[in-house]
């Protein structure tokens, strides 16, 4: 038992080490006790749960690093071309039972835990979670890692070591409050810092003009950027690639000495603490002009150390008749900028080529432009980023050059080639020369930069096919025909549809091994975890009686871990038999948590007027909501605290809280997510039709066998198309539609829904607390003087959504039919795995191949 042996010291474990039994578990348990006795992080007296994980993490990193160069000397020796991710955000979260399960070591892990005292899940659930990001961007990061790896592809993440990742988030009676996260508080067992590979990032300064006519950044503040390597395992194969994470250093000499004996700490340590100040959270708040300047440096920061190391590896591997042509570039480097956050790598490869390698602009500009894809994550104006020329000037005055140069020369190309297009210039340029505020639009500049290459006489060298891409099909139908359509009409090929995917390692295999093995049995092979396609094997035992038994075991007992979950972290205890319902995503005017609670407001109103007999046939539901609002976001947060005051009044209604309960979970993240979607029923994906460019989680819950209640928005569309319409609760105005609706909305024409209006009156009321909902209901309000005409529809798609919802309540009556739908959901999840995504970027994108280490 754990408990009893928690107090011994790691030597008592040392003689099981003797056993005989020289079997993989033995070997492994000794591994553990040889790292909790001599790797010094914690006393050998004491082998704690604690102290067990990082020693279990340790021995699994002896591995990991074995395969790691492996795979990088072969890499080394093929030398093929290779993709650079480069992302501002990963959302790892745990690494033990990923790794386990990707090295297939669960049983002799397990058994040698079980040898030192432990169970395996006891010990992961010690594991932090690393939060490198804030939502479906970084989990996407961390998913097409996973895949890059499982597909044997030559491959690399790069990102930023943030000291602090995204905040964790407190529930008060004041509803959401934000806490640092801190996972590094004692280290990470996963990461192995690099000192060999350390580049200097220079910031400020000014541009010198060299006799020659050539130019030099010199001067300002100069950090060293130093790599921190997180090894990716594939699954069941030897690749093993590398998460490389910067971290900013100043130099020794940067500490000024005399005047730190003269007592002038801060001042002579300035340097040391802008320095540190670059990797210390995921995103600045940027409400001000300090904030803006120190995510820019963030940006900067990623793209530049990033190029140095890509091109010193390009040097590194020479050829025998001496250095590489750069023209060769772009046929051994791909670099993908995960939406515009490293935009600035174009200046910056550029600048590299230019100013530090000799290459003139025409030869510069070849090479960049076949080098950099862009994938756009978003048409909401708000996310596009627009950086203030001024504070770019300041900040990187080189760029800046580069940038107005590109500008230049590609307003020039279009006045001399597109005489139709002169008046669209002012929308079509990098540089916005509006006066009251200057900026430099960044996807204008990834559009301007990625390049387009068509024909066979490019195939096989460059292979650069169509270079932007969004992320679901809808998505990149609106960025074509309204973001950037008349970048289409000069370039018609140049973008292109990327649908995002998940890992089934993590999404499935691992998070519900119960569901998993009952795939494997029916199917009769597990070749469906990384053939994700094989699931619609599952179709044709849908309605067997035998397989749905084993399938609602299954989901009963990842309900029961839920409940169990739940009420530890909430107080609220959920009765199991009811429909568990989730919405978990950050929170969002567009992704509608408001619909959701008015809702359930709406449907607790209606079970206090029932009389008890009519209640009873009802079907009882509990209604999860999670998610964290960004900090400054007022009606995110205030979204928060009405989800968490309804919760505190119907959960205590003893009439009614038989039938509905109201969760708000806590903290939302990868390892909560790993918990709360094995054990969904039904999941809401009701964002206003055309502002969601994906989402993944709705890929999660699917394939976990979890029904849809969604608009036709974002890969919505395509899931429904997969898995067929009669097995997702369809609701709401189209993305056609939306404009006109809001017109309508605005303009106080349309008249809402009775349900509508009785939901908000009754939010107002007061039953649910003091606190005032009235600027965040009035919201929803057309243009009546107080509304701000309702941009999301709520009011609009209300109606449809509760009829929707009527329609879930009397399908979850019929288990046998629930059963076949949640079967069918799992047997169309197919096309949704992030190894089908990454394998359509290898060959449509980066041109890249296969290197399996032998
Ligand atoms: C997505 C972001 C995003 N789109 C700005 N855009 C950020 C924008 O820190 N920032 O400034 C951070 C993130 N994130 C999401 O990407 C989309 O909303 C989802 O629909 C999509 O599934 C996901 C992955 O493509």
């Amino acid at each position: 038992n754990a408990n009893g042996k928690a107090g011994t010291g790691v030597s008592d474990k040392v003689s099981e080490k003797a056993n005989p039994e020289a079997n993989e578990a033995t070997e492994i348990a000794g591994n553990i006790i040889y790292h909790a006795k001599y790797s010094p992080h914690f006393s050998p007296l004491k082998f704690g749960p604690e102290q067990a994980l990082y020693a279990t993490a340790e021995s699994l990193r002896d591995r990991l690093i074995q395969l790691w160069n492996e795979t990088y000397l072969h890499f080394h020796k093929v030398d093929p071309k290779q993709t650079y991710y480069l992302s501002m955000e990963y959302l790892q979260g745990r690494a033990l039972t990923n790794a386990i399960g990707n090295l297939d070591l669960k049983g002799p892990y397990a058994d040698a835990l079980r040898k030192l005292g432990y169970e395996l899940e006891e010990i992961a659930e010690q594991e932090k979670d690393a939060a490198l990001g804030n939502g479906g961007l970084g989990r996407l990061a961390s998913c097409f890692l996973d895949s890059m790896a499982t597909l044997n592809l030559p491959a690399w993440g790069y990102g930023l070591r943030y000291r602090h990742g995204l905040f964790k988030q407190l529930i008060t009676k004041k509803g959401q409050e934000e806490v640092a996260e801190d996972w590094l508080e004692k280290f990470s067992p996963w990461e192995i810092v690099r000192h060999d590979v350390v580049f200097p990032v220079r910031f400020f300064g000014h541009v010198q003009i060299n006799p020659d006519g050539s130019r030099k950044w010199v001067g300002g503040d100069v950090v060293q950027a130093l790599a921190y390597d997180v090894p990716i395992p594939g699954f069941k194969t030897k690749n093993t690639i590398s998460l490389r994470l910067w971290e900013a250093k100043a130099r020794a000499e940067d500490l000024d000495l005399f005047q730190f004996n003269e007592g002038e700490y801060e001042l002579a340590a300035q340097l040391h603490s802008r320095a540190q100040q670059i990797c210390t959270v995921l995103y600045p708040g940027d409400a001000t002009e300090n904030g803006k300047l120190l995510r820019l440096k963030q940006q900067f920061f990623l793209c530049s150390a990033s190029l140095q190391d890509i091109i010193s590896r390009f040097n590194e591997r020479s050829t025998g008749e001496g250095s590489r042509k750069w023209s060769e570039f772009p046929s051994k480097v791909a670099v993908q900028m995960n939406d515009t956050h490293p935009t600035l790598a174009i200046p910056e490869l550029m600048r590299l080529l230019m100013d530090d390698n000799g290459l003139g602009w025409d030869e510069a500009w070849d090479v960049t432009s076949k080098t950099v894809a862009y994938t756009n994550h978003t048409v909401l104006p708000e996310a596009l980023e627009k950086w203030s020329q001024s504070l770019m000037w300041k900040l990187l005055p080189r760029h800046m050059e580069i940038i107005e140069e590109i500008d230049k020369r590609f307003v020039q190309t279009i006045r001399s080639t597109r005489v139709d297009l002169e008046d669209k210039l002012s929308s079509l340029s990098i540089l916005d020369h509006n006066p009251q505020k200057p900026v430099v639009r960044m996807a204008n500049l990834c559009v301007v930069s990625s390049h387009t290459v068509r024909g066979p006489s490019f195939k096989g060298h460059y292979g650069v096919l169509l270079q932007v891409n969004g992320v679901a099909q809808l998505h990149s139908d609106i960025l074509k025909d309204e973001l950037f359509a008349d970048y289409v009409s000069i370039w018609p090929n140049k973008f292109q549809n990327k649908t995002n995917g998940i890992t089934p390692r993590r999404w499935l295999r691992f998070c519900s091994p119960e569901l998993s093995d009952i795939i494997t049995k029916w199917l009769k092979t597990d070749k469906w975890i990384t053939d994700l396609d094989l699931l619609t094997g599952l179709r044709q035992f849908a309605d067997n009686e035998e397989l749905q038994s084993e399938w609602a075991s299954a989901k009963a007992a990842n309900k029961q871990r839920l409940a169990q979950y739940i009420e530890r972290v909430t107080g609220v205890s959920i009765d199991t038999n009811s429909l568990f319902d989730i919405q978990v995503k950050r929170i969002h005017e567009y992704k509608r948590q408001l619909m959701n609670i008015l809702g359930v407001i709406y449907r607790f109103k209606k079970l206090k007027e029932m009389k008890p007999e009519e209640r009873k046939k009802t079907t009882p539901r509990t209604v999860m909501i999670g998610g964290k609002a960004f900090a400054t976001y007022t009606n995110a947060k205030r979204i928060v605290k009405l989800v968490n005051d309804v919760g505190d009044v119907v959960n205590s209604d003893p009439e009614v809280n038989e039938y509905l309960k109201v969760v708000f979970v806590p903290n939302y993240n990868v390892t909560v997510a790993e918990m709360l979607i094995p054990g969904s029923e039904l999941s809401q994906h009701i964002s206003t039709a055309g502002m969601e460019a994906s989402g993944t989680s709705n890929m999660k819950f699917a394939l976990n066998g979890c029904l849809i209640i969604g608009t036709l928005d974002g890969a919505n569309v395509e899931i429904r198309e997969e898995i067929g319409e009669e097995n997702f609760f369809l609701f709401g105005a189209t993305a056609d539609q939306v404009p006109r609706l809001r017109k309508e909305r605005e303009d106080g024409l349309f008249k809402p829904d009775p349900r509508f209006e009785e939901a908000k009156q009754f939010a107002k009321s007061g039953v649910f607390g003091t606190y005032d909902y009235g600027p965040l209901l009035d919201s929803l309000e057309g243009n009546t003087g107080y509304g701000r005409g309702d941009y999301f529809l709520v009011g609009y798609d209300f109606a449809s959504y509760m009829d929707a919802q009527a329609k879930v309540d009397e399908a979850y009556k019929d288990r046998k039919r629930w059963l076949e739908m949640s079967i069918m959901s799992t047997a169309g999840s197919g096309k949704f795995s992030s190894d089908r995504t990454i394998a359509q970027y290898a060959k449509e994108i980066w041109n890249i191949e296969a290197c399996p280490v032998p």
